[in-house]
């Protein structure tokens, strides 16, 4: 499968500096910022700092530091105190869109996470 990115997108413009995002944390691979309509009292968008698509054209096409990196940027945002998901109970829930058929809105992969509260039922 091709995976034809998009300079334009929105997420690679906030990589680019060109639009600013509420930052959470970063590595060399990987940005984490808050969603700006968020679902949940905590929710938090990871993107890759390369050129990629969706989950699987990351999953196919990162480089092994790249996939490391960005699992490391989730693992320490999710245990981090003062982002949110930490906090109580703790807990979340990740979400990745992808394609027509996930209703992916901005075409640069990115991890939803969520939480702050229990999150409800999966919805198809
Ligand atoms: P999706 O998985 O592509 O459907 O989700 C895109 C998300 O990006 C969605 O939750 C938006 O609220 C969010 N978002 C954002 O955080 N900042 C933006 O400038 C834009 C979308 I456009």
């Amino acid at each position: 499968m091709a995976f034809d990115y998009d300079d334009a997108n929105i997420f690679a413009r906030i990589l680019r500096g060109e639009i600013p995002c509420d930052k959470v944390a970063e590595n060399d691979h990987a940005l984490a910022f808050r969603d700006i309509r968020p679902q949940a009292p905590v929710h938090l968008l990871v993107i890759p700092k390369g050129r990629y698509v969706s989950l699987d054209d990351f999953a196919t096409n990162a480089s092994d530091a790249e996939i490391v990196a960005f699992t490391r940027l989730c693992a320490q945002i999710c245990a981090s105190e003062g982002v949110g998901l930490a906090e109580g109970n703790g807990g979340f829930r990740a979400v990745a869109n992808a394609g027509p058929h996930g209703v992916q809105e901005v075409p640069h992969y990115h991890l939803h996470i969520m939480g702050g509260r229990v999150m409800g039922p999966m919805l198809a």
